[in-house]
């Protein structure tokens, strides 16, 4: 039977961002994507005005219900942007709903450039946390890292040291393997460190001079997309790289809210071969 993955973040109307980029990319992976949305909004929360927000905290036990009914499994668990409530009842799917063997893939959405997205209460981190707990693979930005283990947030001026410290605190949260995006040891290399509490192996792409909304869902589409397809983390971390560089060229200046990446579904799919 073909591998199931089930993602778990909000739809973003407009603003190519979390499902909106989930869906597409992990299908365009050969993987059957099922969704399950964590709130519906008019468009995501980065420079938009008077967005609208629908948490669906209350539909999630019906849904793991009804699925739980249909003996529906899934290989594997890739959660992104979701509510402060959620917590409890996405640990309540990713143990009920699992094939044998499933993985759990936790991107910890709630902050970037050293502070939380709006909507999000300074003890949301904490409860972030809970979730990183378990998990076989976590994906914090610099900030959500610093968020997660309660450290000073350095977004530059770090050494390896510093880093490597923080991949630390991070595999203490319960976390098998990390990969810590945005690492920079040198201008004009941008990358991440990829651990799997044993040794940490990094890779580095040329820094572009542009950056852009959405990227981070980017990579950790496919991320989850080429590790179920049989990828090693380091080699899935590359590729996933690898499409987000060739993304952000090819978006223009007034794209400003997400990355094109429809652009560069050929590219990933040539990657993955
Ligand atoms: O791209 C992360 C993200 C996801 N979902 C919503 C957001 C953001 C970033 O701002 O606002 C709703």
């Amino acid at each position: 039977m073909s591998k199931k993955l089930l993602t778990i973040q909000d739809i973003s109307c407009f603003g190519q961002c979390s499902l909106t980029v989930a869906l597409p990319i992990i299908s365009a992976c050969g993987i059957e994507t099922v969704i399950l949305p964590s709130a519906v909004l008019s468009t995501h929360t980065a420079g938009f005005k008077n967005y609208t927000f629908r948490d669906l905290t209350d539909d999630m036990g019906a849904i793991e219900k009804s699925w739980h009914d249909n003996g529906l499994k899934f290989d594997a668990f890739y959660t992104g942007y979701v509510c402060e409530n959620q917590i409890q009842p996405i640990l309540d799917i990713m143990q009920n709903c699992a094939a044998e063997g499933a993985v759990r893939i936790v991107d910890p959405v709630m902050a970037d450039n050293g502070k939380l997205y709006p909507g999000f209460k300074d003890d949301f981190p904490q409860k972030m946390a809970k979730l990183c707990n378990g998990a076989d693979y976590i994906m914090p930005n610099l900030t959500e890292a610093a968020l997660l283990v309660g450290e000073e947030c350095k977004l530059e001026g770090y050494d390896r040291e510093f880093i490597e410290n923080m991949i630390k605190k991070l595999h203490g949260l319960g976390a098998k393997n990390v990969i810590l995006t945005g690492v920079s040891y040198e201008p004009g290399l941008l990358g991440c460190a990829i651990s799997d509490g044993n040794k940490i192996e990094y890779d580095f792409n040329e820094k572009l001079t542009r950056s852009s909304h959405g990227t981070g869902d980017l990579f950790a589409s496919v991320f989850a997309g080429a590790l179920m397809r049989g990828k090693t983390a380091l080699q899935a971390a590359a590729i996933a790289a690898d499409v987000v560089c060739l993304a952000i060229p090819v978006t223009p200046e007034e794209h400003w809210y997400g990355v094109c990446f429809e652009k560069v579904i050929p590219d990933l799919v040539n990657l993955l071969k």
